[in-house]
């Protein structure tokens, strides 16, 4: 059922306007949408999620399948993590699984829509995410929703799981699934936009601010040190109390991970390049585990108006980078994306306040030099 069609039609449901900016009866149109796609799941249907690979695609798949087992009885079939850019993992194994309906979850997957094109003919899709929108999915056979088409928030401030959590209450009772939502808003540091959310789920379902933040660190913690346990991680979650989990299997990687931080955090303060004018902070971290986002969400907190880009080299021909800045002075994304064009190999992209991407490790200085060059226009030239 669902899936006899394989040619999608492109004239359905195209806003052609950027940034994507809908109308009260648009928006009324794409939850409609939402809504037709999840009731037409059935129960003998395969149902394939695809998160993200951190704690707001975690908690959003977490969510996902809550609301599946109570519309139809039934968890998703298969759930597992990526990173947007992982095409061809993701392929075999939609390829191999053969499912129903596909869905994505947290994933930039939109700066590739000839890859969404070419999974159509597998399934029909629903894509939820809150990363800054590259072009618009939808079509007959994808439903396309980013949190910002919603929503007057910038998507950084509206993660996937909440979104997920909003457009699933739609149609079913996720109340005592609130802290499922308020971890994944945590894992995207989004609590001083939903205060009111996290005091409501405080309040009702007992449970403190303190345990909310240790379940995040918890997904965290398995994120950097042991990613490959994520599947386990997702059953304790899915099954599990939040105290239980809290005293579960999984609390030691916490400790482990935090000294493993403190020691990077005390290294920034000592080899960090620091160009004061510019306000731009330059450190690189040499392990193979990856740690850089957890290391730069720490200094981003201690350092909010500055630019920090943190380069992880784990020794590969690609070096990694992430980029954090949290007064909104200069957009990251556009940062990374500028300082990347030019690059052969490069990419960057992601939200306002936190972006990412790689460089060819041969093309590392003149990146470098290209984040200097625009900040150096940004913030100089101006006065
Ligand atoms: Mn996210």
């Amino acid at each position: 059922m669902g899936s006899s069609i394989g040619i999608a039609k492109r004239t359905t449901f195209i806003f052609n306007t950027f940034p994507l900016k809908l109308d009260s009866m648009q928006q009324a149109r794409l939850k409609k949408r939402f809504n037709n796609f999840m009731k037409k799941i059935s129960a003998w249907q395969k149902i394939a999620v695809v998160h993200h690979r951190d704690t707001d695609g975690i908690c959003s798949a977490l969510l996902f399948s809550k609301a599946l087992e109570k519309l139809r009885g039934k968890r998703a079939e298969l759930v597992f993590s990526a990173d947007y850019h992982e095409k061809k993992a993701i392929k075999e194994k939609l390829l191999e699984f053969k499912p129903d309906k596909i869905v994505f979850l947290d994933l930039s997957i939109d700066q590739f829509p000839e890859f969404i094109r070419e999974l159509e003919s597998i399934a029909p899709i629903l894509i939820l995410d809150h990363h800054k929108i590259y072009n618009d999915l939808n079509s007959s056979r994808t439903v396309f929703i980013k949190s910002q088409m919603l929503s007057e928030l910038d998507g950084s401030n509206y993660p996937a799981s909440k979104l997920c959590f909003d457009l699933c209450s739609g149609l079913i009772d996720l109340s005592n699934e609130t802290w499922i939502a308020c971890v994944g808003l945590l894992g995207d540091m989004s609590y001083d936009s939903w205060k009111d959310f996290f005091n409501e789920t405080i309040a009702r379902l007992k449970i403190s601010l303190n345990e909310l933040k240790q379940l995040k660190e918890i997904i965290s913690a398995v994120e950097v040190l042991a990613p490959e346990k994520f599947p386990e991680l997702f059953n304790d979650f899915y099954s599990m109390a939040p105290a239980k989990i809290l005293s579960g299997k999984f609390k030691e990687f916490v400790s482990v991970l935090e000294n493993e931080i403190k020691k990077h955090e005390s290294e920034f303060e000592k080899k960090a390049e620091f160009f004061p004018s510019l306000e731009l902070y330059f450190f690189t971290i040499r392990s193979d585990k990856e740690i850089k986002s957890a290391v730069i969400d720490r200094l981003t907190l201690k350092h909010p108006n500055k630019t920090i880009i943190v380069f992880g080299d784990n020794g590969k021909p690609l070096v990694r980078f992430s980029a954090r800045r949290q007064d909104f002075k200069i957009k990251m994304n556009e940062l990374l994306e500028k300082a990347t064009a030019s690059i052969p190999g490069a990419s960057g992209g992601g939200h306002i306040p936190a972006a990412a991407g790689s460089v060819p490790r041969e093309h590392l200085e003149e990146f470098k030099e290209n984040i200097k060059k625009i900040l150096r226009q940004k913030l100089l030239k101006r006065k």
